[in-house]
């Protein structure tokens, strides 16, 4: 499954519900799948992605989607623990699990030794979960996660394309004010 075609699907499922992206490729294919302004695009931090999503969700109502990468998340798995701890109905975290750091060469993360994000998951009391190999099952699990309470945390497993797409031509900043002007709750 790719990056791309899963953030498509994920679109399409989305509604007017904002959408957190990690930094690099999600957040570039994001703006190249479909620009909206309730997509808040992220660069340069790692391991903020669903902690901002997070922030989001305990001050809407609305559903609040992060896709998030499996090597950002390694960095602040304590992010996990807080959604569980939290415990919003209204989270859906989903995590592009290419086992790797893939921006800065493809280093293998954690994921590709053993480290079960779906588990860390459930160990910090999120039961709504899924590990998901194709775009089928990921819809099924992102449309139910869409539909019904959370937090929901579903682990994408997915490859690299060939080439990556062009940087998106945003500006943190601009973002920042674009979300706040344009989503009122
Ligand atoms: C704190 C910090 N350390 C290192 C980097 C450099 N860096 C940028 S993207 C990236 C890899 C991110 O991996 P992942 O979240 O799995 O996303 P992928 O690139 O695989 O889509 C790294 C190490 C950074 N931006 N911030
Ligand atoms: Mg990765």
């Amino acid at each position: 499954m790719l990056r791309f075609d899963a953030t498509q699907l994920v679109l399409s499922h989305a509604g007017d519900s904002p959408i957190v992206g990690n930094l690099g490729p999600t957040s570039d294919e994001l703006y190249h799948a479909g620009h909206r302004d309730r997509n808040f695009y992220t660069y340069g931090n790692m391991g903020l992605c669903s902690s901002i999503a997070l922030g989001m969700a305990l001050s809407t109502d609305d559903k609040v989607i992060s896709l998030d990468g499996d090597g950002s998340l390694l960095m602040n798995l304590g992010a996990i623990a807080t959604i569980g701890r939290e415990n919003p109905s209204n989270l859906v975290v989903v995590v592009w699990d290419n086992e790797m750091w893939g921006q800065t060469g493809g280093q293998a993360s954690h994921t590709a030794t053993g480290t079960n994000l779906e588990e860390v998951a459930n160990s910090c009391g999120i039961t709504r979960t899924a590990t998901v190999n194709d775009l089928e099952t990921l819809e099924e699990a992102f449309g139910r996660a869409m539909r019904e309470p959370g937090p929901w945390f579903i682990v994408a497993k997915i490859e690299e394309a060939d080439q990556y797409m062009p940087v998106a031509p945003v500006e943190p900043e601009f973002t920042l004010y674009r979300f706040r002007n344009t989503y009122v709750t």
